[in-house]
């Protein structure tokens, strides 16, 4: 099997130190979770940034002061959202891609999110793929729901998107997808064939949708952005610690873990 990638998604949007106080907030404290998650075994970074009140940002300096210290401490694959927080306009959202990272995420459709909606019609997903393209950065395909596939597939037909793509199974939120097993069975089967996948469990679905992509031969994503519990009513110390149970399990099954160049390889990044 291919070696396994793990992504740590280490903030996210809307999680706050109120709800788990080892939430990573500013650059420096970004910087050194990132590097922990790195030496536990993560080769990708999908990163979301705050401003000094905590708030979620897309403001390009504090993404370009994050990314140049993660990139002082070590080489992991940089992945910045384009998601941004609920509520943020498209160009707020797009603004960091001018920082030219190796990745990005690419949400494929609207979704309803808690009680608010990811707003992503045709024509910002049209948008934010070509400016990828022009950028040279390869889009990380977010689904939330079954039908954003086809919608993907729709941008490789407009040459918007150039295979083979790599999909994260974003699971478990309130207003998509459910968490179940035969739903992530159903998404790997409908993608094409050559693509790589991950999976993001929200919740109480981060550790068993990791460990059902450990054994069908995809890739993870763990983090804060998605859980923040290490488990029922316990919460999580360190994002590292959740990509430490990860690795863990992937060495008790015999999978094994791919550096950042590895994960560039299987990727097909251009390192
Ligand atoms: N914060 C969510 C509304 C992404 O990063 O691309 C969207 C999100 C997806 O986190
Ligand atoms: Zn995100």
């Amino acid at each position: 099997m291919e070696k396994l990638i793990i992504t740590v998604a280490v903030c996210g949007a809307e999680v706050t130190k109120k709800d788990n106080p080892n939430l990573p907030i500013t650059p420096e404290e970004i910087t050194q979770d990132v590097y922990n998650c790195y030496l536990q075994g993560a080769s990708m970074v999908h990163l979301h940034v705050r401003d000094q009140d905590g708030n979620p940002t897309q403001n390009v300096e504090i993404f370009r002061r994050t990314i140049e210290l993660i990139k002082s401490r070590c080489n992991i694959i940089i992945q910045i959202s384009t998601g941004g927080a609920v509520g943020m306009t498209p160009e707020e959202r797009a603004a960091p891609l001018v920082l030219r990272p190796e990745m990005a995420s690419l949400t494929c459709g609207t979704v309803n999110f808690g009680t608010g909606v990811f707003w992503n019609p045709p024509d910002l997903i049209e948008n934010f793929a070509l400016r990828m393209k022009e950028m040279g950065i390869k889009p990380e395909i977010e689904v939330f729901e079954a039908g954003m596939i086809n919608n993907a597939l729709q941008l490789v037909k407009k040459g918007l998107v150039q295979p083979p793509l790599h999909f994260d199974f974003v699971m478990g939120v309130p207003g998509g997808i459910t968490g179940n097993i035969r739903d992530l069975v159903y998404l790997v089967e409908s993608i094409p064939p050559g693509s790589t996948w991950s999976v993001a469990g929200i919740g109480r679905f981060e550790l068993p949708l990791a460990v059902a992509a450990l054994i069908m031969g995809g890739h993870v994503r763990v983090g804060f952005e998605d859980n923040i519990f290490y488990s029922r009513g316990v919460l999580a110390q360190s994002n590292a610690q959740l990509v430490e149970r990860v690795v863990r399990i992937a060495r008790e099954l015999g999978r094994e873990v791919a550096t950042p160049d590895e994960a560039r390889k299987i990727l097909n990044l251009h390192a």
